[in-house]
């Protein structure tokens, strides 16, 4: 009759061995699909501006943290899982494990993350937003059920766009968010965060785009049966091609 020992050491029992190679094969098919997430024309990852920037910094920061949370903790259920013959942690081994993983380890983490997003709060909301005024590029946002409508104060009340924001790229531009009808969000991701469209309020939002480009953007908060309806485009253009643009919205105004 075999002994405890030999039974647990027996080829019948299902090898652990081998889980750190699995785990490592799982990793290496999943980081090219989460790959496909990052370069497409919603995704904060690919950033085109100092805000977005820091927020994707800041994500690839808490990325990695909880990537390497999450290893030391699979390291060490394999670990234990490993151990021959299994042994429930003495009095003292639950005492560090707590103090370590319950207490400390959180500690450190938030602490970490709580001081880097703090410093990002101020990059997206520089304290010299109000002086700049002068020489920023205005733009006031009014969401409808379901459409966006972009008026530029430098026109005129008449002249608006549709679903299309025109900017100059390299310039800081301000916006005033408004709403006529629910609270909409005003989004493009690869540029700003979001903020709200809320009916009776203006909420103001910097923003300023590193590229001539066309940016996508969405409404971020659901807003009725035709929120999926109201994506717009972004179009960033040279700062010296702006007043050419802005007579042509003139000309073509309804
Ligand atoms: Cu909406």
């Amino acid at each position: 009759m075999k002994s405890p020992r030999e039974v647990l050491r027996s080829p019948k029992q299902p090898s652990c061995r081998r889980a750190p190679v699995r785990c490592g094969a799982a990793v290496g098919m999943v980081l090219p699909l989460l790959a496909g997430c990052v370069d497409t024309p919603l995704s904060t990852l690919a950033p085109a501006s100092e805000v977005t920037r820091s927020v994707a910094h800041l994500w690839w920061v808490m990325a990695a943290g909880t990537g390497v949370v999450l290893l030391l903790m699979l390291t060490l259920a394999v670990l234990a899982i490993r151990r021959h013959p299994p042994r429930a942690p003495g009095r003292r081994g639950i005492l560090v494990l707590l103090v370590a993983g319950g207490l400390i380890l959180p500690a450190a983490t938030i602490t970490a993350l709580l001081t880097f997003s703090l410093r990002l709060d101020e990059a997206q909301w520089p304290a010299f937003t109000r002086t700049e005024s002068a020489e920023a590029f205005h733009v006031d946002v009014v969401a409808h059920r379901w459409w966006w409508e972009f008026r530029y104060p430098k026109l005129g009340d008449e002249a608006r766009t549709m679903n299309e924001i025109h900017v100059p790229a390299g310039v800081p531009v301000h916006l005033r968010l408004m709403s006529s009808d629910v609270i909409h969000a005003f989004w493009v991701p690869r540029v700003a965060g979001k903020l709200d469209a809320v009916p009776g309020k203006v909420n103001r939002l910097r923003i300023q785009v590193d590229e001539p480009g066309r940016y996508a953007g969405v409404c971020a908060e659901f807003c009725g049966e035709g929120h999926a309806l109201m994506p717009f485009t972004l179009v960033a253009h040279e700062k010296g091609e702006m007043d050419s643009v802005l007579a042509e919205i003139r000309e073509r105004r309804p």
